[in-house]
């Protein structure tokens, strides 16, 4: 009867390998977020696949927060999502490192776009909105044997999903003590977020949202945002600028303060002032790892974690960051006289 067993489990053994020998179609997924839409992991998932010259890699697309699915030319230097290939290419194009292949910046949960890769080669993949977020594909000739089937990767994504999305390490509470002195201060922590390399490339996960989403000051008081996370944020009040992108400026009405600092000064609640692209300081000092591939990044024109507003009338003052509203990320500042 043991004997059985064991021959049966062989035999489950071989099928499913045998499947994933002949896989012709492969799943990943580009991003995973909580319910709540604040905590976005900026991950491939997986982000290192080994695939058959010929094959196919489907990406689904489920997160609120866009990102893009993009192979690069060698050498060729890392374009704005805006700018793209240039452009974009349709679902379905292939790839084999002498044509860049680009989805575009999606924005519709449950999109697919698929990359078929023709010739075997290692090929870089890259988010054009977050340059934290790389994978690889290894694509192997169809007489090698691949490592993994498709319920590896499955299996793999869903336990790097999870870590990333209940990573303490991005929790906003550091602490009362420190939440204390902050109020005192009133600064705002914009964002929280960390970085994790794998074999495959780079992941990180950002909690987008204003730790403190209600301030209360009185009038002629300043309140600070300080970023410290790897992702950028703006903080914006009233009208938003058009189509923001990391490399919108400021409002004309910010100034900088000695220390760099941003600063606007806000007499109406009918203001508008936008603070331009906010993120921690590695972001300037390049102390944020970079992908290892050889592609050159083009850093938004920053470097500015801290932004000052000094209120100077009574009233409610709402504001947003122009990239995650849609994910939750606003907040108030209330002005007593
Ligand atoms: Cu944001």
């Amino acid at each position: 009867m043991r004997r059985k067993l064991t021959w049966l489990a062989m035999v489950c053994g071989a099928s499913v390998f045998s499947h994933a020998t002949y896989a012709q179609s492969w799943q990943a997924t580009a991003g995973a977020q909580s319910q709540d839409k604040g905590r976005q992991a900026l991950a491939f998932l997986p982000n290192e696949i080994w695939i058959h010259a010929g094959e196919t890699i489907t990406w689904t697309f489920p997160t609120d927060e866009p990102h893009s699915v993009t192979f690069l030319k060698p050498g060729q230097v890392r374009p704005s999502f805006t700018a793209g290939c240039p452009g974009t290419t349709p679902d379905g194009s292939g790839f084999d490192g002498s044509v860049c292949v680009n989805s575009g910046r999606i924005t519709t949960v449950g999109t697919n776009y698929a990359v078929t890769f023709p010739s075997p080669g290692n090929y870089r993949l890259v988010c054009l909105i977050h340059t934290n977020m790389t994978g690889l594909v290894h694509v192997l000739p169809p007489s090698e044997p691949l490592p993994h089937d498709q319920g590896f990767y499955d299996h793999q994504a869903a336990r790097e999903r999870h870590d990333l999305l209940s990573d303490h390490a991005a929790q906003p509470n550091s602490g009362e003590e420190e939440e204390n002195s902050l109020i005192d201060k009133h600064a705002i922590i914009v964002g929280t977020g960390k970085l994790v390399s794998t074999p495959g490339g780079i992941q990180s996960v950002s909690l987008m949202r204003f730790m403190q989403p209600t301030i209360t000051i009185h009038a002629g008081e300043t309140v600070e945002w300080d970023s410290s996370d790897v992702s950028g944020h703006t903080i914006t009040f009233g009208q938003e600028p058009p189509n923001v992108t990391p490399q919108t400026p400021p409002s004309a009405n910010v100034f900088a303060d000695p220390d760099g600092a941003r600063h606007a000064i806000i007499d109406s609640t009918s203001d508008s002032v936008h603070s331009g692209f906010i993120a921690q300081a590695g972001h300037e000092r390049g102390g944020v790892p970079q992908a290892p591939a050889p592609v050159a990044q083009v850093q938004p024109p920053v470097g500015v974690s801290r932004f000052r507003v000094t209120f100077t009338t009574p009233g409610t003052y709402p504001y947003i960051c122009a990239f995650h509203d849609g994910l939750g990320m606003t907040g108030q500042v209330i002005v007593e006289p």
